[in-house]
């Protein structure tokens, strides 16, 4: 069911099916479209020979041939003009017929290279987001496995500005503790002050001691009653998978990956100190001497919840990324 982003190249990664970033002609070209055709073997161009072309926004399939995969779906995305062209749509078109293609052939599993992204310049961040918001609105009615595959990380960013801030927040809070750990060595009062740590006070003492006993898995099934979710727009949300959410549920000593514990706080959209204290059931913590605390730090201030968005982020800064 969830969305990974992983680095790879497409031609390696093992599922159902894999999507080609094709040409018109579907008779094979550089890029994506080249490795794979070479992969494959000639037995892939005389299939896409009979297959008469394929329009802009489509897509047909055929078999993996030569590849670890059952089929390769292939598909033509719109070559960039400023973004004033219907690009958008368009390449919307793409991950809709291409998830439509797989549901019909019974894939469980589909990997889609960047679409657009390299020949036809589509910027890369902007291709990202679309092949982000797609899947996640497919997945949220059908169970797949879907893989984003980013081949060519240094020309892989966010958006500049996300990433620019989290950026600063990184620097920041570096900074601030060297001064703060520096300071406390020469003894200096107003050092020996804690960090400046948003706090919110939205945790009573009552309410702590009388969830003392509560382990993550009862925490987590009471939080999500209290906010009104379903379990399952609660695991989608986080990312995770319906078997490894049944898992927890059933077993109140469930001990999650830090990753997962952290993507249940995103889902459910929790304050620093609620996530704080979600994850500490886990036995983990958020400090600031971790990268990756750090970003899930910025995201909770912030209140972006977008599970996504937070797992290009810690894509870019070479961290893992949140669910399964
Ligand atoms: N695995 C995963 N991703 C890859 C691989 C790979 N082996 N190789 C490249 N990419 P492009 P387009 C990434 O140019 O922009 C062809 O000639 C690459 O870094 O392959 O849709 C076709 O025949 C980029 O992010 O496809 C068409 O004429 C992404 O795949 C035209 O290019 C797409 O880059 C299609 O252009």
């Amino acid at each position: 069911m969830p969305l990974h982003i992983i680095r790879n190249d497409i031609r390696n990664v093992e599922c159902d099916a894999i999507v080609n970033a094709a040409n018109s002609s579907l008779l094979g070209g550089g890029g994506v479209d080249g490795a794979i055709h070479r992969k494959a073997g000639k037995e892939l161009l005389e299939e896409c020979k009979k297959l008469g072309g394929c329009r802009t926004g489509e897509a047909k399939i055929t078999k993996g041939y030569k590849l670890p995969c059952k089929y390769i779906i292939h598909t033509v995305g719109p070559v960039w003009q400023g973004g004033n062209n219907g690009e958008k749509a368009l390449l919307e078109a793409c991950y809709r017929n291409s998830l439509k293609l797989a549901l019909e052939y019974g894939c469980e599993s589909v990997a889609f290279p960047l679409i657009s992204s390299g020949a036809y310049r589509y910027p890369k961040d902007k291709a990202l987001r679309v092949a982000t918001d797609m899947i996640t609105e497919f997945l949220s009615y059908h169970d797949m496995t879907v893989y984003i595959v980013i081949f060519d990380k240094s020309s892989f960013a966010v958006s500049e500005k996300l990433f620019s801030d989290v950026r600063s927040f990184i620097d920041d809070v570096y900074a601030e503790v060297h001064t703060y750990s520096r300071n406390r060595m020469l003894g200096s009062f107003e050092a020996s002050m804690p960090m400046a740590v948003s706090c919110d006070r939205s945790i009573c003492l009552e309410d702590m001691i009388t969830e003392i006993d509560e382990s993550f898995s009862q925490m987590l099934i009471r939080k999500i009653d209290e906010k009104g979710m379903t379990d399952s727009e609660c695991y989608k949300k986080a990312n995770v998978d319906r078997k490894l959410f049944s898992k927890i549920k059933n077993d109140i000593n469930y001990h999650p990956k830090k990753t997962t514990a952290v993507a249940f706080a995103i889902a459910l959209e929790l304050t620093l100190n609620e996530a704080r204290e979600l994850i500490s059931k886990a036995g983990y913590s958020l400090t600031r001497s971790s990268k990756f605390d750090i970003i899930i730090e910025y995201f909770l201030l912030n209140k972006n919840y977008n599970i996504f968005e937070i797992n290009e982020t810690l894509f870019a800064f070479d961290q893992v990324m949140l669910g399964v």
